[in-house]
């Protein structure tokens, strides 16, 4: 199919926290593989599998030691390859993730690299002289502290733009360009059909000017990745790239370029935000839509958006976004609506189509996340203990990453041994068995929003229009020559007068029983209207 792309509905497993089958609390392979039932049932037609690559683990498998082997916590190549197969029996296509700005510091290229100046692979990354007996430049590190470490061996600084375990490759050798693209016909030849491309726009630096990221040649690159490895395989590449305008993403994604399908924009992530992470304030709906619209506009029709609501990087959205107690169900099925008749390819993290919601955390031993780690000596100078709890509990990774309940029981039938992290407080109550069962449930809404979705031809590819967007309701429009939708949605939990009137027969989904005519929202309601 021309653009398969468009037509994906991808769904992104975090494999340390989807399944575990071999009691060491860390989820594996045969558990994705036994999974894929309730996948298939779900709708989805695309997985995104995080990094299962080898690795020791210190960003969770974005700290890549071996690029071409499967790292045994997850399984071995004959696990994966029956994975592959077993997907494809179900027609679901699988999207690697390809982490090619760093590498682990215990890659063998580096290993090789730091050995001495004059190594074959000491341009493999990026090293500096000390200025001044300091730092090469003030860069900061993403997870806290200086993004130069001075190496002993040769008196010279790396650069790592994450983790000192993540030292940056040097991407102006072509011979690392060149060892990328042979890694990527890799597993393209092994029957993968794309990938989500890891913090893709850092990989051209200016280092000398000052620019860690974006740099001069970064489309030039992305183009060589295009013509040498992903073109010939028709494969779909969605890239992380932070703080770009929808004019910088066209250029990205414009088919005539040859670089990207799509890139995921977290502008709307932001909204609410009074600083970095673990600065959150009040949530503004009115806002949170206006930033989708305009992303919907500025791409229609040349670029195409990637519909992301949550990511193994955010906390859960009813948490910030929605409502986790009363209106929880509502909630999730709103943010469910609002985003995914939108046009673009919907991805679901793991666990959002069950509307799962952040863990508590009470002490520092119950967080795992290298970024909030490395934070918290910093946030100590501002903060007491209790308040970073808070604070971690409501926007560390770590509450994305929390293991999936599968049923009720004690470690939710995640694992039979102790999960590597806790599980949401409330599993007993909000996990897989449960969704499945009820008549009501946030699982059930999916399916009906991802089978929509993807057999209807106005929301796939319809056009957008923003009706109206004002006191926490919106109103926006898909159609085409033949169609006209409207989706209707109230963004808080109050009942909220219509200035117009909705005939029964006109709805199509919502997330309330309807049997009369509708003038008025209840809490968190949604509509899809056929017009
Ligand atoms: O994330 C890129 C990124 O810059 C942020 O999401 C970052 O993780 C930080 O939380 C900002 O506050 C990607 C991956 O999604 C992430 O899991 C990795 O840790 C990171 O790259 C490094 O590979
Ligand atoms: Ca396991």
């Amino acid at each position: 199919m021309e653009n398969w792309y468009k037509e994906a509905v991808v769904y992104q497993i975090y494999p340390k926290s989807f399944c575990d089958t071999n009691g060491d609390g860390i989820g594996d392979i045969p558990g994705i593989i036994s999974k894929l039932d309730y996948l298939k049932e779900l709708g989805i037609n695309t997985i995104w599998l995080s990094p299962c690559y080898v690795s020791p683990g210190d960003d969770n498998g974005y700290d890549i030691a071996d690029y071409r082997t499967i790292d045994p916590v997850y399984g071995t190549m004959e696990d994966f390859k029956f994975m592959l197969s077993e997907m494809n029996k179900r027609g679901i296509k699988l999207l690697m993730d390809l982490v090619v700005n760093h590498t682990s510091d215990e890659h063998e290229w580096f290993c090789e690299s730091r050995k001495s100046k004059d190594n074959p692979y000491r341009d493999y990354y990026i090293w500096r002289d000390p200025v001044d007996g300091h730092e090469p430049n003030d860069w900061k590190s993403n997870f806290s502290g200086s993004a130069w470490e001075y190496d002993e061996t040769t008196e010279q600084y790396y650069l790592h733009l994450f983790s000192k375990k993540q030292p940056d490759l040097n991407w102006e050798n072509p011979k690392v360009r060149q060892e990328i693209v042979d890694m990527m016909k890799y597993w393209l030849d092994m029957g993968v059909s794309g990938f989500r491309c890891d913090v893709i726009n850092l990989i051209s630096k200016d280092i000398e000017n000052n620019v860690s990221g974006d740099g001069p040649r970064l489309h030039e690159y992305i183009h060589l990745l295009n013509r040498e490895a992903l073109s010939p395989y028709d494969a779909m590449t969605v890239g992380e790239v932070w703080g770009l305008s929808p004019e910088e993403s066209l250029m990205l994604t414009h088919p005539d370029r040859e670089e990207l399908s799509m890139v995921f924009q977290f502008e709307h992530m932001g909204v609410g935000r009074t600083g970095g992470r673990f600065y959150l304030g009040e949530f503004e709906p009115d806002k949170y839509v206006e930033v989708l619209a305009k992303w919907q506009k500025g791409l229609n029709g040349i670029g195409w958006n990637a519909l992301c609501v949550e990511n193994h990087d955010q906390s859960r959205c009813l948490n910030r976004i929605g409502n986790t107690d009363k209106y929880r169900y509502e909630s999730a099925t709103m943010i469910a609506t609002l985003v995914y008749m939108m046009q673009g390819t919907p991805y679901i993290f793991q666990g959002q189509e069950l509307g799962l919601i952040n863990p508590v955390f009470h002490s520092l031993d119950e967080c795992r996340d290298i970024e909030a780690l490395n934070a918290y000596p910093e946030l100590l100078k501002e903060f007491d203990e209790k308040e970073i709890m808070r604070r971690f509990s409501g926007d560390s990774r770590d509450c994305g990453r929390a293991p999936i309940p599968w049923d009720a029981s004690e470690k939710g039938g995640f694992s039979e041994g102790e999960p590597w992290l806790k599980l949401h407080d409330r599993h007993r109550e909000i996990n897989a068995e449960n969704d499945l069962k009820a008549e009501k449930s946030v699982y059930n809404y999916y399916k009906e929003i991802i089978k929509l979705h993807r057999e209807n031809k106005t929301f796939l590819y319809g056009d957008f229009e923003l009706i109206s967007n004002k006191d926490a309701v919106s109103v926006y429009k898909r159609y085409d020559k033949e169609n006209s939708y409207r989706v209707v949605c109230n963004f808080c939990a109050d009942k909220r007068e219509l200035d117009f009137v909705i005939p029964a027969d006109s709805v199509i989904l919502s997330n309330y029983p309807f049997d009369k005519e509708i003038s008025e929202l209840n809490p968190y309601q949604a509509l899809i209207i056929k017009d």
